[in-house]
């Protein structure tokens, strides 16, 4: 009998754990430097296995992968093949063995997937190039000099990338292709329905034979050029009704680098966007220690986002592999780390953190340099150690690695991981209303209201220490806190420099 009870438990454990998705945490891994099962340097799936069960205790539900197609990069944001896995990361029997591991442990994995342009090294480019008349010449975009002339000379950069020559010349004949990003990305032809039924049988792919739950959208902002803009949600809204065809619940989440107006139209396709917005916010708040009116920015923009997109999905991030970490930007302040989160966690959305982040790893571009190899243990001891790129911003001397950080409750591990079960265990996290509240701007404070439920969350945002009076939230007590608890008398509560608390 007890046996069954604790079966029937779990169950309902499992259940509950299940309907946190898509509101719970997802983690973003870059393959390359999470965990290196055999010893060559590079991370790999086994590796990424091996950690699964970390990540579940973190509380984490979902993984965002970097890419893992064959590549000649180590980004591998350039894909050769979009039907395999890059040897170096392992075979793909033992990236299917990993994502039924994740699925064992109810953790979603969502892939990247980059669709906006192949590497210059795929099959159909080196056709193409090679022959006017190859049947993959019309897979690319092509341009005599005379037709491009005004456009070799208007070079701009965008947020997202900072090439200035988007035309490239092919060697073999006297047309250029187009390559938004560089000469190495050709950009494929989304006008050649062979090209859009290509990319929907590659996603069907993973969804169906490999059984990932979803994709991260690469460059989603960029399958047609800006002028063009209706094309690019054309594509993305045919391609999402594909997706959902093969998996009714499939989690798309695209990434536009751009204001509310921009990301909106691309709604309708893809549920879910990254909010770039809210990333510079975020760090904007810890470099000033002011109130900038995030949440008042964050309110609109769903507000914005929800009447185009009933089932809209906000996907928050402090950091990514694209941004140098918030910590290195706030002079290595770990307390400014740590508020992170309790922000992030705390509001709602899907919030991504970015493997490391839970370490207070450290990181300045060049990416490589944000993409550094994860600290598992003291580096004698560190078995699964990435090796392939020599750190220069984490390392033993400047990041405490995990193995510590899981004996220290007031480690960032420690804190990120009581934070994240908050929000797992707290469904007003995930889902309750959100209100500004106005208050000194060296405070952050809202409100989250469900039904009869309404929590406070206050952060303080500089390095003093701040009083406030209950009363003047219409609260009574402290509701959850981490590290030390605040001092509260006589209905006064006082923060120590950079402390989160929850109050009702
Ligand atoms: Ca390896």
């Amino acid at each position: 009998m007890l046996l069954l009870a604790c079966a029937e438990q779990n169950e309902e454990q499992k259940e509950a754990h299940q309907h946190v998705w898509p509101n719970g945490t997802m983690y973003e891994i870059f393959v390359q430097s999470f965990a290196d099962s055999n010893g060559d340097g590079i991370g790999d799936f086994n590796g990424m296995t091996s950690k699964l069960d970390y990540l579940q205790e973190l509380g984490i539900q979902g993984i965002w992968l970097m890419p893992i197609g064959p590549s000649p990069s180590y980004h591998k944001y350039d894909v050769t093949d979009y039907y395999n896995v890059h040897p170096d990361y392992g075979t793909m029997e033992e990236f299917k063995h990993f994502v039924a591991e994740a699925h064992k442990r109810n953790i979603k994995v969502v892939m990247d997937f980059v669709v906006n342009h192949s590497s210059s090294e795929h099959p159909w480019f080196l056709d193409a190039k090679a022959d006017k008349n190859s049947q993959y010449r019309d897979y690319y975009v092509w341009a005599s000099i005379d037709s491009i002339q005004d456009q070799l000379s208007k070079k701009e950069i965008t947020l997202d990338s900072d090439n200035i020559t988007q035309w490239h010349q092919n060697g073999s004949d006297n047309e250029y292709y187009y390559g938004f990003f560089y000469g190495g990305m050709p950009d494929l032809n989304y006008d050649n329905p062979k090209v859009r039924a290509e990319m929907i049988n590659a996603g069907t792919f993973w969804l169906q034979e490999v059984g990932v739950d979803g994709f991260r959208l690469d460059a989603a902002k960029h399958i047609f050029p800006d002028e063009e803009a209706e094309k690019s949600h054309a594509w993305w809204i045919e391609f999402g009704d594909a997706m959902r065809t093969v998996n009714s619940e499939v989690y798309l989440v695209g990434e536009v680098w751009g204001n509310a107006e921009l990301v909106g139209p691309y709604l309708k396709g893809l549920p879910s966007m990254f909010n770039f917005d809210f990333h510079h916010a975020v760090n904007d708040l810890m470099r000033t220690e002011k109130n900038n009116g995030i949440i008042e920015n964050l309110i609109k923009t769903r507000q914005v986002y929800e009447e185009i997109q009933p089932e809209y999905m906000d996907a928050t991030f402090v950091n990514n592999h694209d941004q140098s970490r918030l910590i290195s930007n706030v002079g290595g302040s770990v307390a400014k780390n740590k508020l992170s989160a309790a922000i992030l966690l705390t509001l709602p959305g899907t919030p991504y953190i970015y493997y490391g982040d839970e370490i207070s790893m450290l990181g300045k571009k060049p990416d490589e340099m944000i993409r550094e190899p994860f600290l598992w243990n003291v580096l004698t001891n560190d078995t699964l150690r990435a090796t392939w790129i020599d750190p220069v911003n984490s390392n033993d001397s400047t990041v405490v690695p995990l193995a510590l950080q899981m004996k220290d409750p007031n480690s960032t591990y420690s804190v990120f991981k009581a934070w994240i079960q908050e929000r797992n265990n707290q469904q007003i996290f995930r889902e309750g209303d959100l209100v500004s509240l106005k208050l000194d701007d060296n405070l952050l404070g809202y409100e989250r209201k469900m039904g009869e439920k309404r929590l406070i969350i206050l952060h303080n945002l500089s390095g003093t220490q701040v009083e406030v009076k209950l009363a003047d939230l219409n609260c009574t007590q402290i509701e959850f806190y981490v590290e030390s608890k605040p001092h509260l008398e006589d209905g006064v509560i006082i923060l120590s420099p950079y402390q989160s608390v929850v109050l009702d």
